[in-house]
């Protein structure tokens, strides 16, 4: 079924016709996540070779409860929800410790969303107020939650080029008062070996996250697309400290894009690039963070230094 008269669909065919249309060819990274693809990115998870979420469950485990100690009592708000698993560990520290704690979920997902609402029900003392929506459409709410922690997790930040991320800085100093906390969990800069392995699991769900795109526009858009003609391709380039997602078309495609009545040829051999995630430098990121006026409070990291967790609140460069 095609529903073409939707915004949000006409806006997916808008996005995908851009993408599609520049050179080089892309797709915008959040089209990634709708419900088979948040299980998917779940599967992802899940596989021995993707290291960061197991690790960042880790760093939580050891810090949640000093980082409930160190903000005081505050409104969670957490960008990205997803399926909250690992914001678990957060929500039991802070539902211990503070009588009245309160979790706002945001994330682009309806299903996900439902999840995160679904697993912190499961504490009676704890109010849940989800917010279905990209991460923007929640800073000019984020006053009236102060004092708040925002949580930023899973090195979602990585998805963001500079350009993105400087404006979504901007946006975070802005909406933070004084008193607020945000905690942001990023992958770090290792040997590219790691790297690959971790984006290019032996299971193939890598692969179906990436080819789920397609799928989606297919399901959603009427796009006709072989997806047994698109390869993926993931590699870290250590020289921009990130790695690159590609879907590489190995037969030519005549993508449909029925919501506006147009069809973009792809040649056999193109690729579209449909996700970065970029590895960070702590005293990089440190530094970046205080021109950017957060400061960092407190940094995690695992022994062999391999994810960081950064507790940051508003500060003066
Ligand atoms: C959810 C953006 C953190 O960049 O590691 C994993 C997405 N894509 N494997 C990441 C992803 C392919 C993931 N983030």
């Amino acid at each position: 079924m095609i529903s073409s008269s939707s915004t949000e669909t006409r806006e997916f065919a808008r996005a995908a016709a851009l993408g599609l249309s520049d050179h080089p060819r892309w797709l915008p990274c959040r089209y990634l996540y709708d419900a088979e693809g948040s299980r998917l990115f779940e599967r992802i998870t899940e596989t021995p070779e993707y290291y960061l979420t197991r690790t960042e469950l880790s760093l939580l485990d050891e810090s949640s409860d000093a980082i409930a100690a160190m903000t005081g009592d505050a409104t969670l708000v957490e960008l990205g929800a997803g399926s909250a698993r690992k914001t678990e560990r957060i929500i039991a520290a802070y539902t211990s410790r503070y009588a009245a704690a309160r979790y706002v979920p945001v994330d682009v997902s309806g299903e996900a969303l439902a999840e995160a609402t679904a697993l912190a029900g499961r504490y009676p003392a704890l109010a849940v107020r989800g917010v279905h929506g990209s991460y923007e459409t929640v800073f000019p709410l984020l006053p009236s939650l102060s004092p708040l922690v925002l949580l930023f997790l899973g090195s979602t930040i990585g998805n963001l080029n500079q350009t993105e991320a400087d404006v979504f800085w901007r946006n975070v100093r802005c909406a933070l008062s004084p008193g607020d906390f945000m905690l942001l969990g990023v992958d770090l800069v290792k040997d590219a070996a790691t790297i690959d392995r971790a984006y290019n699991d032996a299971a193939g769900w890598s692969a179906a996250f990436t080819k789920n795109i397609f799928a989606r526009m297919n399901r959603e858009l009427g796009s006709e697309i072989d997806l047994g003609g698109i390869d993926h391709e993931a590699a870290y380039r250590p020289e921009w400290q990130r790695v690159e997602i590609f879907a590489r078309m190995t037969r030519r495609q005549e993508v449909r894009l029925a919501p506006l009545g147009r069809t973009i040829t792809l040649e056999a051999g193109e690729r579209v690039m449909t996700e970065i995630s970029r590895k960070y430098e702590l005293a990089a990121l440190r530094d970046y963070l205080h021109l950017s006026e957060l400061e960092t409070l407190q940094t995690f990291t695992d022994p062999a230094q391999s994810y960081g967790l950064l507790l940051l609140r508003p500060g003066q460069s």
